[in-house]
C-alpha cells in the first residue's frame, strides 16, 4: 500500500525501501530510503482527523510565519506531490504526506536522563516562542475540543450510561475513583475563563519521541505537528510531565514501577521556562503542577471511556488493554498528587512567587 504511494511524489522510486517506523497510535509512519535518500511517509488516520487537508493547511501557514520571522528554525516541511499538491490520496489508502528525513537526527521513546527532558522541553517552548507573534485565526482546530477537559469528562459520562454491561462492572473502582477527582474538570473550567491564561499555538502531543535531537542529543525541533493549533500551555506542560516523569510508560501493567522523578519534573521546568518565562503570565506558571494532572486524568477518562465502549479509538491488543491503561494513568495521578509538595517547592524556585500561598 504505502509503495504505491510514492510515485505521487517521487520520480524514481524502484530501489526504496519502506520500513514501518515510530511508535504513535493513530497515524501510520514508515521510514522510505534507498542509498542517497530518506523520507519520511506518514498515513494521516481519517477517523481522528477528519479533514487532512486542514492539517496541510496549518502546517503551510506555520512554515511561512516561521520562514519570514525565524528563518534559522529547522522545520520538517512536507514535500508536495509532484503535481504540487500538499497530500497524496489514494482512494483504497487514504491520505499520505511525505517529508525529509532530517539527517543525523534522532529520536527517542523513553527519558531516561534529566537532560533529554530538559531539551525537549526547550523545543515545546521555543515552538510556541517563536511563534508567539503569528495570527492564529487562520490556524484550523485538526481535532475540535482536542484537549477540550469539559467535553472530554461529558464522553466519558455518556459511557458510564451506556457503554458495554459487563466492562461497566469491571471497571466500576476506575469509574468511582475518576468521578471523585472530577474537581480536576472544575479547575479546567476556572482556567479557561481567567483571561491570565491565553491560547496559543500549542503542539498537543509532546511525547519524547516527537522531537528531533541531534548526534550529541541536543534538540533539533519538534515533529509530529497534526494536532499543532491554538491551545492552552498546560496541553503541552502536561503531557510532558504526564510521558517524562516515571521511568515507566503509559503501557506498564505492573504499577509499581510507576513514580515521579523529581530531578527529571526540574528539568522541564528549566527547559520550558528557559523559552517561555517571559510569555507566560504568573498565574500561568503557577498551574504548572495542575497541568499534570489535568493531562493525567485526560488520558486515564479517555483510555477508560475507550475501554467502556469497546475499544473503538485506540484500539487494544488484549481485551483489558485500555483498561490497563487507565488503571496506569490513575497510579501516575497519585504518585505525582502525592509528590505535589516537592514539586512546588522545585517549581517556586524558578517562577519567584512574591505570595507563597497562592497556588492552584
Ligand atoms: P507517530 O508518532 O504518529 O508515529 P511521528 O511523526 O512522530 O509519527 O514519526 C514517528 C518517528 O519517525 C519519530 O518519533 C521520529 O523518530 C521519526 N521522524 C518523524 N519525522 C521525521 C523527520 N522529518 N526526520 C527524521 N525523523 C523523523
Ligand atoms: C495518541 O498517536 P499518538 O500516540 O502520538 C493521541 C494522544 C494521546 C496518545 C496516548 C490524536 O497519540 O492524544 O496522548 O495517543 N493522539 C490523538 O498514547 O488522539
Ligand atoms: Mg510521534
Amino acid at each position: 500500500m504505502e509503495q504505491q504511494i510514492l510515485p505521487a511524489y517521487l520520480k524514481e522510486t524502484s530501489n526504496l525501501l519502506t520500513e514501518t517506523f515510530g511508535s504513535g497510535l493513530i497515524n501510520t509512519t514508515w521510514k522510505v530510503t534507498d542509498k542517497n535518500r530518506a523520507y519520511i511517509l506518514q498515513r494521516i488516520n481519517q477517523d481522528v482527523f477528519k479533514h487532512p487537508e486542514w492539517i496541510a493547511s496549518n502546517l503551510r501557514q506555520i512554515a511561512g510565519y516561521l520562514k519570514t520571522h525565524h528563518p534559522d528554525y529547522l522545520f520538517a516541511e512536507p514535500i508536495k506531490t509532484l503535481d504540487n499538491q500538499d497530500l497524496a490520496i489514494s482512494e483504497e489508502a487514504g491520505y499520505f504526506r511525505l517529508l525529509p528525513f532530517i539527517k543525523d537526527s534522532h529520536s527517542i521513546d523513553v527519558v531516561t536522563e534529566p537532560s533529554q527532558a530538559y531539551e525537549a522541553a526547550k523545543q515545546f517552548g521555543r515552538f510556541t516562542a517563536l511563534l508567539e507573534g503569528m495570527k492564529m485565526d487562520e490556524l484550523h482546530l485538526t481535532i475540535p475540543d482536542f484537549h477540550n477537559l469539559t467535553l472530554r469528562y461529558e464522553q466519558f459520562e455518556q459511557a458510564v450510561a451506556s457503554g458495554l454491561p459487563d466492562r461497566i462492572r469491571n471497571a466500576e473502582p476506575e469509574i468511582a475513583y475518576l468521578q471523585g477527582k472530577s474537581g480536576i474538570v472544575t479547575t479546567y473550567q476556572t482556567i479557561c475563563n481567567n483571561p491570565a491564561f491565553r491560547l496559543r499555538v500549542t503542539h498537543h502531543d509532546t511525547k519524547i519521541s516527537n522531537v528531533l535531537l541531534d548526534a550529541s542529543n541536543k534538540g533539533l525541533c519538534v515533529i509530529d505537528l497534526d494536532t499543532v493549533m491554538a491551545g492552552y500551555f498546560i496541553s503541552d506542560v502536561g503531557d510532558m510531565l504526564r510521558t517524562y516523569l516515571s521511568p515507566a510508560s503509559e503501557e506498564e501493567t505492573v504499577l509499581e514501577k510507576i513514580s515521579i522523578r523529581t530531578d527529571i519534573f526540574e528539568a522541564i521546568v528549566k527547559g520550558y521556562l528557559a523559552e517561555m518565562n517571559f510569555i507566560l503570565s504568573q498565574e500561568e506558571k503557577e498551574a504548572f503542577i495542575y497541568a499534570g494532572k489535568f493531562m493525567i486524568y485526560m488520558q486515564a477518562i479517555r483510555f477508560l471511556s475507550d475501554y467502556l465502549v469497546g475499544d473503538t479509538y485506540y484500539g487494544a491488543r488484549y481485551p483489558e488493554h485500555n483498561l490497563h491503561r487507565a488503571r496506569n494513568q490513575i497510579r501516575l495521578l497519585q504518585e505525582l498528587e502525592a509528590k505535589e509538595p516537592e514539586l512546588t517547592e522545585i517549581l517556586n524556585r524558578y517562577i519567584h512567587h512574591s505570595d507563597q500561598t497562592k497556588s492552584i
